[in-house]
């Protein structure tokens, strides 16, 4: 009965060892305290217990006293900051290259898209030894993605910002994939897996899937189909800015800010164009809430991103990225 019955998750990411030794550290802190203060406590009751031959002392203080217990927790207290902000910061920093997933929660699913355009639902093929990075977002509520063995979880927000983790997993199997934000009733049944495969074998069931559309042609047919070319293209006059050469790179905006215009940037211009207005552009562009879903942004961003190293390709327009100044 108890066959299946484990302690803990198995460990399958370059990070869950980490996590396993601090969370470790921690109980080993915390039970050695709890054994120190339980023993005391049985001791004193039994060395001072009320006895009719020995009157109470009073004691006022101790100046060294305070200081060792004032010191030791302080210490051991920002050690343990400083461990745990190092592991946050490596779980927490995406790696610049790796395979972008773009994964959207809907009531009660997980929809998964790989880079190569192949599509699933509740399940994520992801290769052995190689850098993982989810772009996440939700279409209706906060939900969160949740991988035990590797331990990562990351909330997904509904709107037009991206949320990210990425992971590295170290060993082939099928794990766990829970939703860990109450998310309405059926939260409990939004439930995946991620199968981990060696590189092989990844190639091969990829290769057996039925072709996915690659994400940047279909970007840009899209961007052809929704005209966004008849104001975003070098040569058109320049009613809104040349999308080459941008993706990854710090943008200016009209009110003076600077931001990284990036998937989340991206989706939100296409959502919510007027929110975050590129510097020296009229706000001239209609949303796209609506007409376009959660796969085709996917697509437009593959697109645009495939621009970042393109030189600007200019239909005679100016050929600094026309930031329209
Ligand atoms: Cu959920």
């Amino acid at each position: 009965m108890f066959e299946d019955f484990t302690l803990f998750p198995e460990a399958a990411s370059t990070v869950a060892g980490g996590i396993d030794r601090l969370y470790f550290f921690l109980i080993g802190m915390t039970t050695f305290a709890v054994a120190g203060i339980l023993s005391a406590l049985i001791l004193f009751s039994i060395r001072y217990r009320r006895r009719p031959d020995r009157a109470a002392q009073q004691i006022d203080g101790s100046v060294p006293l305070e200081i060792i217990w004032s010191a030791i927790p302080l210490a051991l207290w920002v050690f343990i900051f400083g461990w745990s902000a190092k592991l946050y910061l490596e779980i927490h920093t995406t790696p610049s290259e790796g395979m972008t997933y773009f994964v959207t929660g809907k009531q009660w699913m997980w929809k998964i898209q790989h880079p190569t355009g192949q599509r699933e639902i509740n399940t994520m093929h992801v290769p052995r030894g190689e850098v993982v990075i989810l772009k996440l977002v939700s279409e209706d509520v906060i939900h969160d993605f949740f991988v035990p063995a590797f331990r990562i979880k990351q909330d997904v927000l509904p709107g037009t910002q991206y949320t990210t983790i990425w992971f590295e997993a170290t060993k082939v199997g099928t794990y766990d994939l829970f939703c860990a934000e109450y998310c309405g009733t059926k939260h409990s049944e939004m439930i995946g897996s991620v199968v981990v495969m060696d590189p092989a074998d990844y190639q091969a069931w990829l290769d057996g899937q039925p072709a996915g559309q690659d994400p940047v042609d279909a970007g840009r047919v899209l961007f052809e189909n929704l005209r966004c070319v008849t104001c975003h293209d070098a040569g058109s006059g320049q009613r809104g800015p040349d999308l080459s050469g941008r993706f990854g790179r710090p943008t200016s905006l009209s009110d003076g800010r600077t931001v990284l215009f990036d998937e989340s940037y991206v989706r939100e211009s296409i959502l919510e164009p007027k929110r975050r207005l590129s510097a020296g552009y009229q706000p001239l562009m209609p949303t796209y809430t609506g007409q376009v879903t959660d796969t085709q942004i996917n697509q437009l961003i593959a697109y645009v991103k495939s621009l970042a190293n393109s030189d600007v390709a200019p239909k005679g327009g100016d050929a600094d990225g026309g930031n329209g100044q």
